[in-house]
């Protein structure tokens, strides 16, 4: 059977049809924006130029400590996740890369497996490690931890895996390796929480010996979850004097469903530039905790505000400023491919937005101690509806206007329904 795919024809179609509109509301788009000073254009070209990297995990559905209801369809092994992504970025486009998980997309041939992600127009971001849950035949379990384990063999064997990422990770074309840990405790006393980072800083340190030149590694802090007492990586200040301690290669993750709840992540965002720290995002949403919610479903006004970061930075130039994008996120009750496009386009949103405030006012409004004028500069990029922006980029670019309806058009979900029979055990998606 030859595997389904979205016809250049039907793209075609579905976008002629919607052509006429999109003309007519960019026209109109880019005429108010003129009169505030911004070339639609160039905002346009901006956002074709922007990418997000997809986790191959976040293609399959994921599910809660509780259950996991499985979709149709489903892909089976990362090759149906490659194809997957590749349908997302063929209507999207912009979602260049993939982030793949070890050993969830362990393979035996990885010069093979670039090629395949190359004919699909994909390229390899960031390497992510796994020993927050045991493998198989493992010599020793990660129950009490991993490379902060009060155990120097389960700590050889949680560094030696970090390594093999790398090794993937280099043969994949990938330029870095997130690493987070689900080390931490559950009881008061139950670890001596000094030793357990200076245990961790330890094993970092040969991660780090083991990095090509080129080579970035990513620290990611997470509040709680497994550990509900203390995580070891709690928080962005533990990650960013663990990142100061490893050196320059080492710089901060922020993952935006990893902080308490109210914690106001833009100004950590800001501090981590400051220090030229910050190595990249996960983005997310979140209501309570780590809940993987849909990226801008909950707190767009935040991501808005975390862009407004990401350009003052780039603006000013900020030193070592070049953040990874990717995606982290759970769908539990949608198509993730749907979840994955509507994502994409909210990041593509709280850019452009992020790129029109009026920097110059807002500066002066600042100098004033103008907080209302200040706010209402920022309030009038996040207020302005960029959406005609982003769809005539994706279609520029090759892409759908209407992403989520041409999928459905498509009938992508049905084919792969047929085509990928379900298996008793799929690892897809975080369970
Ligand atoms: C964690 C964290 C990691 C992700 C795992 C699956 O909460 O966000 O980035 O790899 O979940
Ligand atoms: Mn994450
Ligand atoms: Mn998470």
């Amino acid at each position: 059977m030859t595997d389904f795919s979205i016809s250049e024809d039907l793209l075609q179609a579905e976008n002629a049809a919607r052509k006429m509109a999109l003309d007519e509301d960019y026209a109109a788009l880019t005429r108010a924006l003129s009169r505030r000073g911004i070339d639609g254009d160039a905002l346009t070209r901006s956002i074709m130029a922007f990418g997000v990297a997809i986790p191959t995990w976040g293609v399959g559905t994921g599910g809660t400590r509780f259950a996991r209801f499985p979709g149709p369809g489903e892909p089976r092994h990362l090759f149906d996740k490659l194809e997957d992504c590749a349908t997302i970025h063929h209507l999207v486009r912009a979602t260049p890369t993939v982030s793949p998980h070890f050993p969830w997309d362990a393979t035996s041939d990885y010069a093979a497996l670039r090629e395949v992600a190359a004919k699909h127009g994909l390229a390899f971001d960031a390497v992510n490690s796994n020993t927050f849950q045991d493998q198989p035949n493992q010599e020793h379990s990660y129950k009490f931890g991993s490379l902060s384990h009060v155990e120097s063999a389960v700590r050889a064997q949680a560094i030696a895996h970090n390594i093999d990422c790398i090794a993937i990770g280099r043969r994949l074309g990938s330029k870095a390796l997130t690493v987070w840990i689900a080390d931490g405790s559950n009881f008061a006393g139950q670890s001596n929480m000094a030793l357990a980072l200076d245990r961790y800083l330890d094993s970092m340190r040969e991660i780090c010996a083991a990095l090509p030149a080129d080579w970035r590694v990513f620290l990611e802090h997470k509040l709680y979850e497994p550990a509900f007492y203390a995580s070891v990586i709690s928080d962005w200040g533990t990650s960013f004097a663990a990142a100061q301690e490893l050196g320059p290669k080492a710089q901060c993750l922020v993952d935006l469903g990893h902080h308490a709840p109210n914690v106001n992540i833009e100004q950590i965002v800001a501090r981590l530039v400051r220090f030229g720290k910050l190595g990249g995002f996960h983005f997310n949403d979140s209501k309570y905790g780590d809940d993987d919610l849909d990226t801008g479903s909950v707190e767009p006004f935040r991501l808005f505000l975390v862009f407004n970061e990401l350009i003052d930075a780039r603006m000013r130039g900020a030193d070592g400023f070049a953040p990874a994008y990717m995606l982290d996120q759970s769908h539990n009750v949608t198509d993730p491919i749907e979840s994955l496009m509507q994502s994409a386009i909210e990041l593509q949103r709280a850019y452009a937005q992020a790129l029109i405030v009026d920097r110059s006012a807002l500066a002066e409004a600042q100098a004033a101690n103008d907080a209302l004028g200040a706010h209402l500069e920022l309030k009038g990029a996040y207020t302005t509806d960029v959406s005609p922006i982003l769809a005539m980029a994706r279609l520029r670019a090759g892409g759908a206007i209407a992403p989520i309806e041409t999928y459905r058009a498509s009938g992508y979900r049905k084919h792969k329904a047929k085509e990928r029979p379900p298996v008793a055990r799929t690892s897809a998606g975080i369970v």
